[in-house]
């Protein structure tokens, strides 16, 4: 049965408060079994609108699970997406503050800045001919949920599958006469880097065969929904690998050659 909507705000707030508090909480499906992955979704969206309310403004979408390592480490089988706004985007000048964070990973990703405003269902061609921009993007994940597993898929999307802050950095212009097409990210070897070792190697096409099949597949999500992508959108593609738990005073990078070096990197603080 549909959850009613107070009990859907007051799961929204709970997490809300987990997230300022840096608290881990028991998962949602532990109070409601049967909660919805809809359902799920309208938990997400209250809980950006408790961030909207605090003057947060949003700026792109993720995608979750698109890898089969991501499914595989989460134990958890399709595709989610999740709201990213101005406050979760960091430049990646400062080392990371950790505080305020409770069980932080780190996961290596594509990202494409969206200049058009798409609506579901679009075409690979299309989604592409949107973006003005594609390249790299570290996602610092962090679950309001006891020890960062065994919760369901309507848990995360409810919290808003465990987003927490993201560097994207936008490297290859797409809006000039010899932008290269798609085929620049197709199967691109990934070089992700902590404290300068290399992680096993893992390429783009990890990411839904295709990083750019997870922003078709968002615009699939959101038309389910009734929503489509706004212009001006960041959209994160997913991870290519599990997740690292990110440690104080950790140097991550990320790098792609094949694609005209496309690079990022941040530091936490220690
Ligand atoms: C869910 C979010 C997954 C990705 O890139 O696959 C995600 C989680 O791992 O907690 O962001
Ligand atoms: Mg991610």
């Amino acid at each position: 049965m549909a959850l009613s909507k107070q009990r859907i705000e007051d799961f929204a707030s709970d997490l809300d408060r987990h997230l300022l508090e840096a608290r881990e909480r028991e998962r949602l499906t532990l109070q409601e079994p049967d909660l919805s992955l809809e359902d799920a979704y309208l938990v997400q969206d209250a809980g950006i609108g408790l961030r909207l309310a605090r003057g947060e403004r949003i700026v792109g979408y993720k995608m979750g699970l698109t890898s089969e390592a991501k499914r595989q480490q989460m134990g958890l089988h399709s595709p989610i997406y999740g709201v990213l706004t101005d406050r979760m985007s960091v430049d990646g000048r400062e080392p990371l503050a950790l505080r305020g964070l409770i069980h932080p990973k780190i996961e290596p990703e594509v990202a494409f800045w969206v200049d058009r405003e798409l609506q579901g269902p679009v075409t690979e061609e299309q989604a592409w001919s949107a973006c003005s921009a594609v390249g790299l993007a570290l996602e610092i994940l962090d679950s309001r949920f006891r020890d960062f597993k065994y919760f369901s898929l309507p848990d995360v999307v409810a919290d808003n599958a465990s987003s927490s802050l993201f560097l994207a950095r936008p490297t290859l212009d797409l809006r000039t006469s010899h932008s290269p097409g798609p085929e620049c990210i197709a199967d691109a070897e990934m070089l992700f880097r902590i404290n300068g070792q290399a992680t096993p190697a893992v390429r783009t096409s990890a990411i839904s065969g295709h990083p750019l099949r997870s922003l078709v597949a968002l615009c699939a999500l959101l038309r389910e929904r009734g929503l489509k992508l706004p212009a001006g959108s960041v959209v994160l593609a997913g991870s290519a690998a599990a997740a690292v738990p990110l440690m104080p005073g950790m140097s991550v990078s990320l790098e792609v050659q094949d694609a005209g070096i496309l690079d990022v990197s941040i530091r936490s603080d220690n």
